[in-house]
């Protein structure tokens, strides 16, 4: 059975106990107080929104086994975002763990860095078996021996991977992922549900059904149920934006993980450079109606996470309820330089995929520069020609100040569109 699309996904039905009304207190969607995925209607018909999906409809799992089966005794690329994060990485981990029973080998890959202190951490601790590809190495592998890919916590428009494996003629096999729809996306297998918080509690719920028995005298399976309880409360705010199925995932990953090993990942400290990253937003950024925008500046590649961080620092300021930090990440080996941006929102009403989209638009090629989920977006927008030459400090910081006030223009638009940042006059 082929299953293409969130629309088939929502047509199946769902084998959800029936719940008495006067429990489900989310259904009621003009309560102001509850956490239902309202905000997120990013499916167009809305169909699961405030329903229960706590259990996994079984056909979705009767689905991925019979891609499994189908797919025995192959090789296949796991392919994550450039940047990786815990969610990420630990969902990445199960599905290699799951497609091994089918003698199915996974290589899992991302382009970029890892370079958040606690993913770093994460990798390290855990024996996380993620490789960096960056494009260079990728041209020199060669691609025949994977059969299919696989497309985890994301839908291959954060990847740089994505136009070398298509040129391959590398199948989309699997695609699982959490994040707004992204555009058209042909897959053999597919469960995206935007109304989830994290892919690790997507995971989770595939082991639960049966997909792979857990086992805590196997050091791997610990240390996999470990990475999913960091990738679910990472993406949730440490459990605090968590829905009733994120709870019940990380109930069930509480069996098997090291909490002194997960103490260890979290303890990793923030180097000197993210937190002056931190510090400039502090100093840069401007609040109206709201929203915290601030631009950072330059910054090396290895410290592109300081981004998101800063990000999720600013949006705790009483009276902020949405950050943006941006800046110009410079990469020294490929003379490449490109704006990134992350967005950290508490507004439940506001849509970080849909707003991103308005603000920033697309590229000539219709691709959108940047998208979100949940609470938290991103963006990132290629300097082209205008990349590199900063050796003259006076063009670096003309730059910097033209992409700052372009950035600064767009996103005022919509946080107070009768303001124009840039006067004619
Ligand atoms: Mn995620």
């Amino acid at each position: 059975m082929q299953l293409n699309s969130l629309k088939v996904l929502d047509n199946l039905p769902i084998t959800v106990e029936p719940i008495p009304k006067e429990h489900s207190p989310d259904i009621e969607t003009d309560n102001p107080t509850h956490h239902s995925p309202a905000s997120t209607p990013a499916n167009g018909d809305g169909t699961h929104i405030g329903q229960r999906c706590i259990l996994l409809p079984s056909q979705k799992i009767e689905a991925l086994r019979a891609t499994f089966e189908k797919h025995q005794h192959e090789r296949q690329l796991v392919i994550l975002q450039d940047f990786p994060d815990p969610d990420a990485l630990s969902s990445a981990w199960a599905y290699q763990l799951m497609a091994e029973q089918y003698d199915i080998q996974c290589d899992i890959i991302y382009a970029g860095t890892l370079s958040h202190q606690e993913n770093i951490a994460l990798v390290k601790l855990t024996g996380l078996p993620a490789h960096r590809w960056t494009l260079q190495t990728t041209k020199s592998k060669d691609l025949s021996i994977y059969k299919g890919c696989a497309l985890i916590d994301n839908q291959g428009t954060t990847s740089q991977l994505m136009s070398l494996v298509q040129e391959a003629g590398i199948p989309i096999v699997v695609v699982v992922d959490h994040h707004s729809l992204q555009g058209e996306l042909k897959a053999e297998f597919s469960d995206l549900r935007p109304s989830v918080r994290a892919t690790a509690t997507i995971f989770t719920q595939y082991l639960q059904a049966g997909m792979l028995a857990l086992d805590n005298s196997i050091n791997h399976h610990v240390k996999c149920a470990t990475a999913l309880m960091h990738g679910l409360r990472s993406d949730t705010n440490r459990l605090m934006q968590a829905q009733e199925e994120d709870f019940l995932a990380a109930g069930y990953l509480s069996r098997f993980y090291d909490s002194q090993l997960l103490n260890a990942i979290l303890q990793a400290n923030r180097s000197k450079r993210v937190m002056d990253v931190i510090e400039r937003s502090l100093k840069n950024r401007i609040v109206q109606n709201n929203f915290s925008i601030a631009g950072v500046g330059y910054l090396r590649y290895d410290d592109r996470d300081a981004i998101p961080q800063a990000a999720d620092f600013i949006v705790t300021e009483e009276n902020v309820h949405t950050a943006v930090v941006y800046g110009i990440v410079h990469d020294e080996d490929e003379e490449l330089e490109v704006v990134i941006g992350s967005l950290r929102t508490t507004k439940l009403t506001l849509d970080p995929d849909e707003f991103i989209k308005e603000a920033f638009g697309q590229d000539n090629q219709g691709r959108f520069f940047g998208g979100g989920r949940t609470g938290a977006g991103g963006f990132e927008i290629p300097m082209g020609f205008l990349s590199g030459s900063n050796e003259n400090s006076a063009y670096a910081k003309m730059k910097w100040e033209v992409y700052d006030s372009q950035i600064k223009q767009k996103l005022l638009r919509l946080v107070n569109p009768r303001d124009n940042p840039i006067q004619t006059e």
